[in-house]
């Protein structure tokens, strides 16, 4: 296991912006209901809602102003994922633990295929076989850019098969440790995969020195507090907007991460990511200090918005109880 920490990100938004003029593609931690803290995110990335998208990983509610939060965010909710916008999935803070809104209508993942990777947005990971049939059912619709699905309530429910993704309890695994549930870095490999998920603040993974338990090969921001693992390609990038405290620990952050850095950073390597390649990239993560939101704030946006749309999505079952089914 080897750890690098990143002490100082070097971010420069109007060089990004200027590298990329027709727009930017961000995904953004869990936000539990502070909204504050995401409007003054949105402002430092200089969210452009007419080119930008930006991909959220769920976990609305619990914490903060929740009402408040999807009010704001559905000023920039846009349900068709090729137009700009803010695009939604449920973290498991929408499926258990009495939401305040539950978010039925949302994805669980979304997949963006670019150029040079595969970028799977989910709430806490990803486990082999849900992996493995998104990739089938890509490859079936070869043209298409951007993909979502939902989980069937009982694959993700107490003791459902594919919970891993939306939940887990301890931070994410590694194929060494003993979780053994993800992708082999193989099979990550092969299909230029990039995991990106929220769920476990890193005060979790938080124990002396030792940074261990998140994947073999970690990236470490430490202002941030974004962790990217090379053995997993992947990132975990909740920084605690919730405020936990665990193992003394109590930062409290919202951190994004910019996919178009990951392109540029990953094509000049072979199309994958490395902790080398990353320690040595800009701009790929940005980051802002809590800020407490106000209750009962009045913000312009209409909640609704949110609550009714129709986004398009695949529903994935349990299958055979080897592979999946998506419909
Ligand atoms: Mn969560």
């Amino acid at each position: 296991m080897s750890t690098t920490i990143l002490h100082e990100m070097n971010t420069d938004i109007d060089f990004l912006r200027a590298q990329h003029p027709d727009g930017l593609h961000f995904v953004v931690g869990d936000t539990h209901g502070e909204w504050t803290t995401l409007k003054k995110l949105i402002e430092l990335i200089r969210f452009d809602p007419d080119k930008d998208h930006v991909y959220f990983v769920g976990d609305y509610n619990a914490g903060g102003d929740v009402r408040t939060l999807l009010t704001y965010i559905s000023n920039y909710y846009q349900a068709d994922y090729t137009l700009p916008g803010f695009h939604l999935i449920r973290g498991n803070h929408e499926r258990e633990l009495w939401p305040v809104f539950p978010l039925e209508n949302l994805p669980d993942i979304i997949v963006l295929r670019k150029e040079i990777l595969t970028y799977y947005i989910t709430h806490a990971g990803m486990i082999t076989r849900v992996f493995n049939t998104i990739n089938r059912d890509m490859k079936e619709n070869p043209n298409k850019t951007i993909h979502a699905y939902r989980f069937e309530d009982s694959t993700v429910c107490d003791r459902g098969p594919f919970r891993r993704v939306i939940w887990s309890r301890s931070g994410q695994f590694t194929q060494r440790t003993n979780g053994k549930v993800w992708p082999t870095e193989e099979n990550l490999h092969r299909n230029h995969a990039c995991i990106i998920h929220g769920h476990a603040p890193f005060c979790f993974f938080l124990k002396g020195e030792d940074y261990g338990t998140y994947g073999d090969h970690n990236l470490f921001w430490e202002k941030q507090h974004v962790f990217f693992s090379e053995d997993l390609q992947s990132f975990n990038i909740d920084s605690n907007a919730k405020g936990r405290i665990e193992n003394g620990h109590s930062y409290r952050g919202l951190a994004c991460v910019c996919l178009d850095v990951l392109e540029d950073t990953a094509s000049k390597n072979g199309r994958r990511l490395t902790v080398d390649s990353l320690y040595e990239t800009p701009n790929a993560v940005f980051s802002t200090e809590f800020v407490p939101c106000p209750w009962d704030a009045y913000t312009e946006g209409n909640i609704q918005k949110v609550l009714s749309a129709t986004p398009q999505m695949k529903t994935i079952f349990e299958g055979d109880g080897r592979r999946p089914i998506i419909q």
